[in-house]
C-alpha cells in the first residue's frame, strides 16, 4: 500500500476488516472489479465531494474532477447514490473516469425517504460520527439521536453525541435539560460532548476527539455543524442564519465535503438532514439495537415480547423504575411503529 493510501487507513482498520465481510455480503456488486481492469495501472484517490455529473477526487498529487463509469451507477438498484464522500476509488488516468469503487469498510447510511425504498449513503470509510444536535434552535431530539446510533452500529462506526449551542442554556432548567440528555447517552457508554461554537466551550475536547481520525458531522440543518468545523479548523465554510419563524436551519450546506485537518485526520461536513429513516430494518429487530432492551432480552415472560402491550413485560417495568429512560423507550415505540407502517405503505 502506498503512503498516500495508508493515510486513509485508521487504527481501527483491522476490526473493520472483519466486519467488512458482513458488508460485502450486502454489497456483492462492489467487490466485483470488472476483470478487464488492472487496478495497478489505475490512480488511487478518495472522493472529496460529489456534484451532479462529476466527483472531486483527491489523489496523491491533486484534486481531480472525475466522471463515474455508467456501470457503477447502474449496478446498485437499492442505492440512491453509487458513490459517496470517503469512497476509495480507482481512476483511469487517461480519461479521468472512476472505474472502480473499493469495498467500503464503514458506512453512514439512512433510507432516502420515509418509505425506505432506497439507501442513501452519507459517507463511507470514516471512523466516527459526530451526531450533531443543539440545545435549542433547533431543539434536541432523542428520536433522531437514537436513529443515528442504530445507523452507526449497522455501519460499524463509533458514535459521539455532540450537543452544540450550550450558550443558549440560560436558566437552571436549561442546565438540567442539558445534563439529563447527556446522562441518557453517557449511561449507555456513549461519549457526549457539550459545546458552543459561539463561546468556544468544549472545543478543545472536540479537537482532541477529531485528531488523527476521519469524522463525519451529521444532523439537522442549523445545529451548527459548519460553524463548529470552522471554529476548530482553518476552513471557512458557509454558515446560515436560523429561520426566525420555524427556529430551524436554512439548509445552507448543500454538498458533503471531506476536509483535511491541520492537526491530523479528516472531517466531513454534510448537509442537514430532514428525516432519518433506517434502511433494512424490520419492526421486530428494532429491539436488538436498543442496548437497554437487548441486555435484558430474556427477562420478559414471552420470548417474542415486543415490549409494547404484553403482560409481564420486564422492559416496561424498567421504564417505570427509571432503569431505561422514558425518552429512549418512546423512541423505540416510534421506530417500531414506523417500521410496521412501511409494510402497509408498500
Ligand atoms: N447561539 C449559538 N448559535 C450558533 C452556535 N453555533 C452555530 N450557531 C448559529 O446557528 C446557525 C446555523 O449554523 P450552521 O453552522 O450554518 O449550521 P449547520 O448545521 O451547518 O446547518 P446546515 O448547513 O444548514 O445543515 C448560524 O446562525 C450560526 O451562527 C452556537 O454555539 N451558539
Ligand atoms: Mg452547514
Ligand atoms: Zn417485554
Amino acid at each position: 500500500m502506498k503512503d498516500f493510501e495508508k493515510k486513509f487507513s485508521s487504527k481501527e482498520k483491522k476490526e473493520a476488516k472483519e466486519k467488512k465481510k458482513l458488508l460485502r455480503k450486502k454489497d456483492p456488486e462492489y467487490t466485483k472489479a470488472p476483470k478487464e481492469i488492472n487496478l495497478d495501472q489505475m490512480l488511487f484517490g478518495v472522493v472529496v465531494a460529489i456534484h451532479y455529473q462529476h466527483a472531486e477526487v483527491q489523489t496523491e498529487e491533486e484534486v481531480k474532477s472525475c466522471r463515474i463509469r455508467a456501470y457503477l451507477s447502474n449496478q446498485l438498484k437499492q442505492e440512491k447514490n453509487a458513490l459517496c464522500v470517503g469512497d476509495k476509488v480507482y481512476i483511469d488516468p487517461l480519461e479521468d473516469v472512476i472505474v472502480h469503487v473499493a469495498p467500503r469498510e464503514t458506512v453512514l447510511a439512512r433510507s432516502e425517504t420515509l418509505d425506505h425504498k432506497k439507501r442513501h449513503i452519507l459517507a463511507a470509510n470514516v471512523d466516527q460520527v459526530f451526531i450533531c444536535t443543539s440545545l435549542y434552535h433547533p431543539t434536541i431530539k432523542t428520536t433522531l439521536i437514537d436513529r443515528y446510533l442504530i445507523a452507526c452500529e449497522m455501519g460499524h462506526l463509533t458514535p459521539i453525541v455532540l450537543i452544540n449551542k450550550t450558550d443558549l442554556a440560560q436558566t437552571k432548567e436549561d442546565d438540567e435539560k442539558l445534563k439529563s440528555f447527556a446522562n441518557i447517552y453517557q449511561n449507555l457508554g456513549i461519549d457526549v460532548l457539550c459545546v458552543s461554537a459561539k463561546t468556544q466551550e468544549g472545543l478543545e475536547e472536540l479537537k482532541k476527539k477529531m485528531q488523527d481520525k476521519i469524522s463525519v458531522f451529521s444532523g439537522q440543518s442549523g445545529v451548527g455543524k459548519s460553524s463548529l468545523i470552522n471554529q476548530v479548523t482553518h476552513h471557512d465554510l458557509k454558515t446560515g442564519e436560523i429561520v426566525t419563524r420555524t427556529k430551524k436551519g436554512a439548509h445552507t450546506t448543500t454538498t458533503a465535503r471531506l476536509l483535511p485537518l491541520d492537526f491530523g485526520g479528516f472531517c466531513v461536513d454534510t448537509p442537514g438532514i430532514k428525516s432519518f429513516g433506517i434502511f433494512d430494518l424490520e419492526s421486530d429487530q428494532v429491539q436488538y439495537y436498543f442496548a437497554e432492551i437487548e441486555a435484558n432480552r430474556n427477562a420478559c415472560a414471552f420470548t417474542n415480547c415486543m415490549h409494547i402491550k404484553e403482560d409481564r413485560c420486564q422492559i416496561k417495568k424498567y421504564v417505570l423504575e427509571g432503569k431505561m429512560s422514558q425518552e429512549r423507550y418512546d423512541s423505540y415505540l416510534k421506530l417500531v411503529e414506523e417500521m410496521r407502517s412501511k409494510h402497509k405503505r408498500r
